[in-house]
C-alpha cells in the first residue's frame, strides 16, 4: 500500500465502506462463493478446491467480531449436486502474526505455509440440513486476535475453506459481523482476496463486478487469469480513463490469460472488472476462477467494496474540427 492509501484509507472507508462486510460484496453482485470436494472434477469450475478470504477490521474497533458463513453445508437447494451428496468442506479461521501476511496464503492455494498462523477455529459440514439455507457463526474473537497489518487495514483475520472430500459444489457466503445472530456491520471493515471462485448469475442480464485498486505507479500493468469460463460473454475493464478494455475468457476446464497496462489516470482508483454474461448461450451454473497479478507476479488485492466508489468513465469531449478561415 503506498503511504498515499494508507493515509486516506481510513477516510475512504468511512466514505465508501460502510456496507463491505458481505462476501461477495453488494457491488461485486455474485450470487455465491463456491468451493467443490476434493474428488472433484476441475471442469465443474474450481481448480484446486480451495478459497482463502481476508477479514480487515480496523484499528480502534475493540468489540468482539464473529465470521458468518450462509450455507456452509452441501446439499440442499443452494449447491450444485453430483451423484449422492457426499462433500465435506472444513472452514478454518485464522489469526496472529503471520496468518495474513504469508505469502502462500496471499496465492490462493493449499501449497506452502499456506495455513500459517494461529487456528482460531475450524470445522468441517457435511450435508447438515441444519445449516442448509442458514448461518453459522465462528467467534466471538477479539479483534486483536488478528495479525496486525495496518498497511492492509488494521487486524487481518483469514478464512480457509478447503473441499477435503467428496464432488458436489458447496456454495456459500459470509459476512463480518459484531452481532452473534444477526448480520450487523463492523464499521469500516471490508474483505479482500487473491484469487477468488464463484458462481456468475444464470439470469443473462445480471453483470458481475470485482474491484482491484490501483496504488501507485508501481502497477505498470497487469495480467488477468481466469479459469473455465465456459466462453460465457464478455470480461470488460472499466476505470475512470476507459470506457472498456476486454479481456481473454477461457473455455471449459481451461486457463486463460491476458494483459492490460495500467493509464496514468487510473492510478489511485479502482478498476470496475466487469463480468457480461452471453445472452443468447443461457449457461447455468457456471463456476469460475480469476486471480490478477502486477508485472512482477504479485497478486492484486480485490476488494468486497470499490475503494473510492465504483469509477465512472467520463468520455473525451469530441472537438469538431474547423477549418482556418
Ligand atoms: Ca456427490
Ligand atoms: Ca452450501
Ligand atoms: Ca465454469
Amino acid at each position: 500500500m503506498s503511504k498515499l492509501l494508507r493515509l486516506i484509507l481510513p477516510l475512504l472507508l468511512i466514505t465508501f465502506l460502510s456496507n463491505a462486510q458481505p462476501v461477495p460484496g453488494e457491488d461485486e453482485n455474485i450470487p455465491n462463493l463456491v468451493t467443490f470436494g476434493g474428488d472433484a472434477e476441475t471442469y465443474w469450475g474450481d481448480d484446486n478446491f480451495c478459497q482463502i478470504i481476508f477479514f480487515a477490521v480496523p484499528e480502534g474497533f475493540n468489540e468482539p467480531i464473529y465470521i458468518r458463513i450462509f450455507d456452509p453445508s452441501t446439499g440442499g437447494k443452494n449447491d450444485e449436486q453430483q451423484g449422492e451428496w457426499n462433500t465435506r468442506t472444513r472452514f478454518s479461521i485464522y489469526g496472529g502474526e503471520g496468518s495474513c501476511s504469508n505469502q502462500d496464503a496471499r496465492d490462493g492455494n493449499l501449497d506452502g505455509d499456506y495455513d500459517s498462523g494461529a487456528m482460531l477455529d475450524s470445522k468441517i459440514f457435511s450435508d447438515e440440513a441444519e445449516y442448509d439455507l442458514n448461518w453459522y457463526t465462528f467467534g466471538p474473537y477479539n479483534p486483536s486476535e488478528g495479525e496486525y497489518l495496518p498497511d492492509d487495514g488494521g487486524y487481518i483475520f483469514k478464512v480457509i475453506v478447503e473441499g477435503v472430500s467428496g464432488d458436489d459444489g458447496n456454495l456459500y457466503r459470509m459476512y463480518l459481523s459484531n452481532a452473534e445472530n444477526t448480520n450487523h456491520d463492523v464499521e469500516g471493515a471490508f474483505a479482500y482476496y487473491f484469487k477468488y471462485k464463484f458462481r456468475l448469475h444464470d439470469d443473462v442480464t445480471q453483470t458481475s463486478h470485482i474491484y482491484p485498486y490501483i496504488n501507485d505507479p508501481s502497477t505498470v500493468y497487469i495480467k488477468q487469469s481466469n479459469f473455465d469460463w465456459d466462453n460465457d460473454g464478455i470480461i470488460l475493464v472499466r476505470s475512470v480513463d476507459r470506457a472498456g478494455t476486454t479481456m481473454i475468457i477461457s473455455k471449459d476446464d481451461d486457463w486463460s490469460h491476458s494483459n492490460f497496462k495500467i493509464r496514468e489516470k487510473e492510478y489511485h482508483s479502482s478498476l470496475d472488472i466487469r463480468m457480461v454474461k452471453n445472452k443468447n448461450a443461457n449457461i447455468i451454473n457456471n463456476n469460475v476462477v480469476i486471480r490478477l497479478e502486477n508485472q512482477d507476479g504479485e497478486g492484486l488485492k480485490l476488494y468486497s467494496v470499490p475503494i473510492g466508489g465504483v469509477p465512472k468513465y467520463i468520455p473525451k469531449p469530441k472537438h469538431r474540427s474547423v477549418k482556418a478561415q
